[in-house]
């Protein structure tokens, strides 16, 4: 199920209003004497293909994006914590400035939800006393709320508020809290009384529970679908953000300082950059054009090469990949961006010869831009991932052809960019054919190869959380609940593991897949790069074969289990995605937006909505610390 559109002409963000909210939180911030940790959730199991690096060696945009919110806004004791080089560390056990966090937030991807449980589980162990406001968000956040909050009485862990929006929301709710802080109070404190008092319903992009006397969720309110920011410019600056980076370390405690500025590249030696976001498909496994709204929102060519250049100054950093969804799909705002970074200059020299970068887009928009790929390289591009997902478009048509992929790689290579195609295994699809169509997934991993492919990427169909299909393929039957007695875990539905299928044998399908890998990345391959190199491009592509076989080896180690309870074991099959224990409700007592269909109603709960509260709050005047209920 795809998010709830906002009405009409209300899904953005007023002009400058994000500025204005920063400035406001600024002041607001010289009382308050907050020192927050940010944790970055990683799963261990995840690693495998096709993002063994880039998954640890890319300082994650999201965690950096909230930490640099809360530093530009004045909260310089804040802190980000990755799991994945912090792999100990105890929320339990963490101190900043010598005290237990007054605000402890968690973000995690879906796969990662085990571990953002534990986290979020291991911050609720302190003692109450102590407590930081929990806050939760990430695009786990953003689709399935609610499991950031326990259902179990008998086990009543859980955060205090669930994001399900980007930086304005946090900011708003900050403005909120900070607006009715009692002095000396904690800041959970603060929250549960403007929880109590309905002062957070006018903040979209939450969710929070509503709690019986002993703290136990009984139901989940959603304020609704968050604003989305449509000038990005009005971001803060991202090199905020690397100040606050924990040293990678095994230790389940806090270092005295952040990592240094001089040793951020060596940690993260790829740095992504928030550019562009939405895109104009609309691919029924995809929940892209719905999170934004079917909006498309930027940053423009001079805050881009802005945020280059002072990256590149202040940490050296010479790798970067955009966040962007579709970066061609708008060929003006592209071809803006790509323009205006071919005529900067970074310390005196052009900035393609400081930094390179990557992004993704799709090879129907790649072939509009083809006279252009001389700017492109030109701009600092050196990689393009491309949706390719079957080539055939018998499983979704974005304008692919074998003739316009070898034409676009043809001349990406010419111009020294490296094609990455991405591919989608689905159960329709063999993996070797014969007659005139390249229908199997090995006849079209062989055409991609032989057209210059550097990398290669196979994801099979999984449920994807906010998408047109994403009910459909569970009360279809099509997904899995367990096999062989396994059951599907969150950490195995990023599209390395068949957990969805109709095919008879669907461990050929599990099979199908590293077989691909295997045809793609192989000591043949590899050394035939170094000795018969079709193009310039030789090393990278030598670089490559070596990461993709080291990937391959994880991958097959991780996956090869499940092949055998695939072909061995009884398959369970859902019928209904997973959703809410706790009944869900809007702030007016209606659907929530972001429940499933099928989730129990709430019934509006003993607080009612008071606008004198709301007044109050947003205009200052402290609430009595009595007032609503805990
Ligand atoms: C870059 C990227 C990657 C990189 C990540 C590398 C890295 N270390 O950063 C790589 C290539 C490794 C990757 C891999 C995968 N990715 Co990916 N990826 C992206 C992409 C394109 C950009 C992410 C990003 O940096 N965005 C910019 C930041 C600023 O946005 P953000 O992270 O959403 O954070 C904002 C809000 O969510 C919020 N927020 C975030 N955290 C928190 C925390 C708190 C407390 C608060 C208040 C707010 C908050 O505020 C932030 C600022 O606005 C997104 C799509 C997109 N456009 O966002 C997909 C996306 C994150 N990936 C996704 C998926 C599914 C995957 C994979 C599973 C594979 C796949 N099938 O595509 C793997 C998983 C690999 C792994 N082991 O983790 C999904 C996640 C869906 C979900 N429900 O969890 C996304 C959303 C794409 C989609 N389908 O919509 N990915
Ligand atoms: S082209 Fe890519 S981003 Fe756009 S809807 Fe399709 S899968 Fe999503």
């Amino acid at each position: 199920m795809e998010l709830p559109p906002r009405p009409r002409g209300d899904e953005l963000l007023r002009p400058g209003e994000m500025l204005d909210l920063r400035r406001r939180l600024r002041r607001l911030a010289r009382g308050h004497d907050l020192t927050t940790v940010i944790a970055c959730a990683f799963d261990p199991r995840t690693r495998m293909l096709p993002f063994v690096y880039a998954a640890t060696h890319m300082a994650p945009a999201g965690v950096r994006a909230v930490g640099a919110a809360m530093l530009d806004a004045g909260f310089e004791k804040t802190r980000i914590v990755l799991q994945q080089w912090n792999p100990n560390f105890r929320p339990q056990q963490m101190r900043l400035d010598g005290r237990v966090p007054d605000l402890f937030m968690v973000s995690s991807m879906q796969l990662h939800s085990a571990a953002c449980e534990g986290l979020t589980r291991d911050a609720c162990r302190i003692d109450s006393r102590h407590r930081p406001l929990i806050v939760v968000g990430g695009p786990k956040a953003i689709y399935e709320p609610w499991n950031a909050f326990s259902a179990d009485p008998l086990d009543p862990w859980g955060a205090d508020v669930a994001v399900t929006g980007e930086e304005y929301v946090l900011l708003d709710l900050l403005e909120v809290l900070l607006s009715i802080r009692a002095n000396g109070e904690s800041l959970r404190s603060t929250f549960l009384r403007a929880r109590n008092s309905s002062l957070l319903d006018d903040v979209p992009g939450l969710v929070y529970a509503q709690t019986d006397k002993a703290g136990v969720a009984e139901a989940l309110v959603d304020t609704g679908v968050q604003r989305l920011l449509g000038d990005l410019d009005e971001l803060p600056h991202p090199v905020l953000g690397y100040r606050l980076l924990e040293p990678p370390a095994r230790r389940a405690t806090l270092a005295a300082q952040a990592l240094p500025a001089g040793r951020v590249a060596r940690y993260s030696p790829i740095a992504s950059l928030v550019m562009t976001f939405g895109c104009r498909f609309a691919c029924p496994y995809c929940p892209i054009p719905a999170y934004n709204q079917r909006q498309h929102r930027a940053k423009s060519g001079g805050r881009i090469a802005d945020e280059f250049q002072r990256l590149y100054q202040e940490y050296r950093i010479h790798n970067y990949f955009g966040t962007d969804d579709n970066f061609f799909n708008r060929k003006e705002r592209a071809l803006d961006i790509i323009e205006t970074l071919a005529r900067t200059e970074i310390d005196g020299a052009p900035l393609c010869k400081r930094v390179r970068w990557g992004t993704e887009v799709t090879l129907h928009d790649a072939f509009q831009l083809r006279d252009h790929f001389r700017t492109v390289r030109k701009a600092g591009v050196r990689a393009l991932w491309m949706g390719i997902e079957d080539m055939t478009g018998s499983l979704v048509k974005k304008g692919q052809s074998v003739d316009k992929m070898t034409e676009v790689f043809r001349l990406l290579r010419w111009h020294g960019i490296w094609p990455m195609p991405m591919m989608m295994h689905h159960d329709a699809q063999p993996l070797i054919s014969r007659g005139p169509a390249p229908a199997g997934l090995l006849n079209q991993v062989g055409l991609l190869r032989k057209a210059g492919a550097i990398s290669m990427q196979v994801l099979m169909l999984v449920p994807a959380t906010g998408s047109a299909l994403y009910a459909g393929t569970y009360t279809s039957g099509m997904a899995y609940e367990s096999v062989g007695g396994r059951r599907v875990e969150e950490h195995m539905l990023g599209g390395s593991h068949v957990v969805a299928s109709f095919h008879p044998k669907p461990w050929r399908k599990q099979l199908n897949i590293l077989a691909a890998y295997l045809y793609f990345y192989n000591p043949v391959r590899f050394l035939l790069a170094l000795v018969r190199p079709k193009s310039r491009l030789y090393l990278v592509d030598a670089g490559e074969q070596l990461l993709g076989m080291k990937g391959l080896l994880l991958t097959a180690r991780r996956t090869l289990g499940w092949a055998l309870r695939l072909c061995l074991g009884n398959i369970r099959r859902r019928s209904a995605p997973p959703m809410s224990s706790l009944p869900m409700r809007s702030t007016e007592g209606l659907e929530a937006d972001h429940a499933l269909p099928g989730t129990r109603p709430a019934a509006a709960a003993g607080w009612k909505r008071s606008t004198a509260a709301v007044r109050c709050g947003r205009s200052g005047t402290e609430l009595p610390a009595s007032a609503g209920r805990t």
